[in-house]
């Protein structure tokens, strides 16, 4: 399969995030997706080809205009309010009980906190340049597929299935999947799409975007949100609104959980994915599952990843892989590219 990758990824380099109660080094850094695409290079999986320009018109519809401008041009005003050029930090969340009409203030900070529901998506200079070209390799990926190949890699980096339509979080600023998706609903002739999301965390945002919607199903497998990160979402009882009532899908699953537990698991998700007859399937493909890594709690080894991809195959459908989370810089590449490979050439 071919991988979409851009370098315009390392545009965004924020140096720390605010965790557990103390600023360290940021752990969604621009070596992530170098050292994915070095896997991909060495594995022999296919060309590393660039994205396609798609324009902000995909974009625009997920996001909401006002909050594509506070991308464009909060740093800027941060800035020019005589702030530290390490990055935008929110200064006050917008939270229930706050007015339901409250607008966006001017103030950089002000307007961040409107904008984002915790502290991890940090703006620098560079960030709306990194966050538009992850979108775009994910449209191109999304595109080739469209085209008739059986599968593509989108190597997205900053993340996306955090982000809301208006609010970023969880190193996201756009939702690459749901831009994808929309697209191939749009414009790539696909009449019902099926996400499936495997990121170890729940994919809140994408939830949110095609929570009433019956033409994209969202299917997601995550740590229990009672015990993990992003803790609001991801319940078994959150399944679709309206028209959408039932083509939301969540499993939550436990801390420690281990391969035969996950494959279990997976194995649900993809009968209820086999049941709608997707036209496309993307996959928000996050490897912070693995046993190993800082942000996780599961026990996967490295030996399981290609059993996910190999499942993934048997769906038979046509298959967006968009790249989400995964911090164990050690063994990232083998992680991915053995989910990838299991998915092409099933053993
Ligand atoms: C795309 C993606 O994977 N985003 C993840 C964002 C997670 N951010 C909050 C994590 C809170 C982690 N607490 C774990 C502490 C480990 N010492
Ligand atoms: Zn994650």
């Amino acid at each position: 399969m071919e991988t979409v990758y851009t370098p315009a990824h390392a545009l965004h380099a924020p140096a720390r995030e605010f965790l557990d109660g103390q600023l360290i080094p940021y752990f969604e850094s621009p070596s992530r997706a170098e050292i994915i695409r070095a896997a991909v290079e060495a594995a022999g999986l296919g060309a590393i080809v660039p994205p396609h320009d798609f324009g902000l018109d995909p974009i625009l519809a997920v996001h909401d205009a006002g909050y594509i401008d506070y991308l464009q041009t909060v740093y800027a005003a941060w800035l020019a309010d005589g702030r530290d050029p390490g990055g935008v930090y929110p200064d006050t969340f917008l939270t229930r009980h706050f007015a339901r009409r409250a607008r966006p203030p001017a103030k950089p900070g002000a307007r961040a906190g409107y904008y984002n529901f915790d502290l991890s998506a940090v703006v620098v200079e560079g960030t709306w340049a990194a966050a538009y070209a992850s979108a775009q390799v994910g449209l191109t990926a999304a595109a080739k597929v469209a085209a008739g190949a059986r599968s593509a890699f989108g190597l997205c980096r900053p993340p996306g299935h955090h982000a809301h339509a208006d609010m970023s979080g969880g190193y996201c600023f756009l939702n690459n999947v749901a831009i994808a998706a929309e697209w191939l609903r749009r414009k790539g002739g696909a009449g019902r799409v099926a996400i499936l999301d495997i990121d170890f965390h729940h994919g809140n945002g994408t939830q949110h975007l095609f929570y009433a919607r019956e033409d994209v199903l969202f299917v997601s497998l995550h740590a229990d949100p009672d015990r993990q990160y992003p803790y609001f979402m991801g319940y078994v009882d959150e399944t679709g609104a309206g028209g959408g009532l039932g083509f939301t899908r969540n499993y939550p699953l436990p801390l420690g959980c281990d391969e035969a537990q996950y494959l279990a698991a997976l194995d649900a998700a993809c009968v209820t994915i086999g049941a709608y007859r997707p036209e496309a399937l993307l996959v928000s493909l996050g490897v912070d599952t693995f046993a190993g890594d800082p942000l996780g709690d599961f026990a996967l080894p490295s030996q399981a990843y290609g059993r996910i991809g190999a499942r993934l195959a048997e769906l038979g459908a046509p298959t967006v892989f968009i790249m989400e989370g995964g911090y164990a810089i050690r063994e990232l590449g083998e992680n991915v590219t053995s989910l990838l490979r299991g998915f092409e050439m099933p053993a």
